[in-house]
């Protein structure tokens, strides 16, 4: 049997970064190529510099490691993709057609697609927000990742591709930041704890999103993945959630560790996209399909997030 080889596009980021590390465990680091659009000194293993944009580029990485899965994780988001509306669409809708496009033709078998909770938008319901519900996002990401959930369903349909997605919540982890989300903060604020600093928050206390911590938004990927095919009902993509909180919420979680902690509330240009999302999902469609179950609630991801932080700033203090 043909061994499996796994290309992951956006390597770099928030959730490639440790979804790397997860396929290496899994496939063997020799079947793992990891790629973005700048090196990472510190990556031990098959590293390419790749702009998933251009599909020469992308066709001669595939060809060269005969791949035979791809993880596409490059995306442009939410907030920074407000900044440059044209620019967020070309870079998520051309890196996703040429991954499509070089699945079709040169013969990958499975694709994994991330969408997000920014498909949702106007007249939805904003509690639970179910698996069907009309997308109509305010956000150009939203509506990339829209399009996105509906070429993967097409050419699941069209081409037998067998194509894979989630729409993930805001993902909360230790090992790398988030680059220009909505959910950010939900990062950035341990950070502050542990640094012993005030954090400023861009969005206001009360603002509800769905979130996920980043073990679970791990092996959530990982099982659909592995999941037999005849029990993938949605070939669009799968609503995904861990917990869902406030900005409140999290920080009065932290402060029972971390008593002197403060906060101050100033939501900017961000807070209408909070707004325009809904407070919690329902992913009862991933449950009953695939059996999803996170681990993780705010408690015990937030114990782990300061235990984490803490032992990275101290290594740090040392070096
Ligand atoms: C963002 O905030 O843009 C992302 C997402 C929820 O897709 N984290």
């Amino acid at each position: 049997m043909k061994h499996e080889r796994i290309l992951i596009t956006g390597a770099g980021g928030q959730l490639g970064t440790v979804l790397t590390v997860e396929l290496k465990k899994k496939y063997g680091a020799e079947n793992v190529i990891a790629s973005d659009l700048r090196v990472n000194p510190d990556f031990i293993g098959h590293f390419e510099v790749l702009d998933a944009t251009d599909f020469d580029a992308l066709k001669r990485v595939v060809l060269e490691y005969e791949i035979t899965q791809i993880f596409h994780l490059v995306a442009i988001l939410s907030a920074n993709g407000e900044k440059d509306p044209m620019n967020t669409w070309d870079v998520n809708m051309k890196s996703f057609f040429n991954v499509l496009e070089v699945s079709r033709l040169h013969g990958i078998k499975k694709v994994f697609y991330p969408s997000s909770i920014a498909v949702f938008g106007e007249d939805v319901d904003m509690d639970n927000t179910p698996q069907d519900s009309n997308l109509v996002p305010l956000t150009v990401y939203g509506m990339s990742k829209v399009a996105g959930e509906n070429w993967a369903n097409y050419y699941h349909k069209k081409y037998d591709l067998d194509v894979r997605s989630l729409r993930y919540p805001g993902v909360i982890g230790y090992q790398s930041m988030p680059g220009g989300g909505t959910t950010d903060y939900a990062v950035d604020i341990f950070h502050k704890a542990v640094k012993h600093e005030t954090f400023d928050c861009f969005l206001e206390a009360s603002t509800h999103l769905p979130m996920i911590f980043i073990d679970d938004a791990i092996k959530a990927t990982l099982e659909l993945m592995d999941a037999p095919a005849e029990k993938i009902s949605v070939r669009t993509s799968y609503n995904l959630s861990g917990m869902s909180f406030a900005p409140k919420d999290v920080f009065e979680v932290i402060k029972k560790t971390m008593p002197n902690f403060e906060i101050t509330y100033k939501p900017d240009f961000r807070q209408d996209i909070a707004n325009s999302w809904p407070n919690s999902i329902d992913d009862s469609q991933a449950k009953k399909d695939w059996n999803w179950q996170p681990n993780y609630n705010l408690e015990n991801m937030t114990k782990v997030m300061i235990e984490k932080l803490e032992l990275y700033y101290n290594s740090k203090l040392i070096a």
